[in-house]
């Protein structure tokens, strides 16, 4: 079997592809444990500065393997309480809490978890002919892997209810246009333009992005005085990297800056 996950160091970039085309990139537990792997690269090496998340083939992801979910009659219906728990729930929170930027190049259709996954990156961008599908109510599931906290944010509660809901599909030039990706771009362009902007934000202030990560996600749970406060407190940290420094010589000295990342 090939490696359902392929990771690739490109400089600072950390290109993560989800392989098993021919199941549209759906996760197994074998996808699950290797894309465990590629976030310990991602989280604990200081010389990856940016993740660049795609699939294989032509789509991105389908979410859940559903042939690992047959039951026969009489069987035990599967625990999904666990598997939710042991394996979205922890790539979720870990995409969120990785203090560098995380960028998708959702190439093909995102379904279910698929879908969710991409939308809790960092900078989404899609090949125009992919498309987003809750496909969750098609079955009798519930949007997981953030959908229902991210839908309402990104597209509001009346366009989450009925994606949800109704399990349309989401073509990238509309996700563009509602606020839901970043950008939609020709199928040819897709992974160059990707690559360029990984490499852009992998020598970009690392440390600082991880703040700037940080605040906006937090800004949803907080009142404005709180943010405010938060806002403080990382400036604090940002004014004494590194980093900051060099951007300021850098401008003062009216040359390009050489961030280190830290
Ligand atoms: O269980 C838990 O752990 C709880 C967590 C759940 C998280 C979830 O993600 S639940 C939602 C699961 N996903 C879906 O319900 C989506 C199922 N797939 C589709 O609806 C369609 O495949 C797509 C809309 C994504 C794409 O349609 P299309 O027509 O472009 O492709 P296709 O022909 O349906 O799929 C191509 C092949 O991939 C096909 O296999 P075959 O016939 O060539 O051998 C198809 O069966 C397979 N495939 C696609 N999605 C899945 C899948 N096989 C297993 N599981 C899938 N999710």
């Amino acid at each position: 079997e090939p490696a359902p996950v392929l990771v690739e160091r490109e400089g600072g970039v950390l290109v993560v592809t989800l392989n098993r085309p021919d199941k549209l990139n759906s996760f197994n537990e074998a996808m699950h444990a290797a894309l465990r792997e590629a976030m310990d690269i991602a989280e604990s090496d200081a010389e990856i500065r940016c993740v660049l998340l795609t699939g294989a083939g032509r789509g991105f992801c389908a979410g859940q393997d559903l042939s690992d979910r047959v039951t026969a009659p009489g069987d035990a219906p599967p625990d999904l309480t666990r598997t939710i728990e042991a394996n979205y729930n922890p790539l979720l929170r870990r995409l969120k809490a990785l203090p560098k930027p995380v960028v998708c190049a959702v190439n093909g259709v995102a379904a279910g978890a698929g879908a969710n996954i991409a939308l809790a990156c960092d900078i989404v961008l899609a090949a125009e002919s992919a498309k987003f599908i809750q496909a969750f109510s098609k079955i009798g599931l519930v949007p997981d892997s953030g959908g229902t906290w991210s839908l309402p944010r990104l597209v509001g509660l009346a366009r989450a209810k009925a994606l949800a809901l109704l399990a349309t599909p989401v073509p990238a030039r509309q996700a563009e246009e509602w606020g839901m990706i970043w950008k939609a771009l020709p199928d040819g362009e897709l992974m160059g333009e990707a690559r360029r902007l990984a490499g852009e934000l992998a020598a970009a202030p690392t440390f600082g992005l991880g703040l700037v990560k940080q605040a906006l996600e937090a800004s949803f749970g907080n009142d404005l005085d709180t943010q405010l406060d938060l806002e403080r407190d990382l400036q604090g940290l940002a004014g004494r990297s590194p980093d900051y420094a060099e951007g300021v010589a850098a401008f003062m000295a009216k040359r390009a800056p050489s961030f280190t990342g830290r």
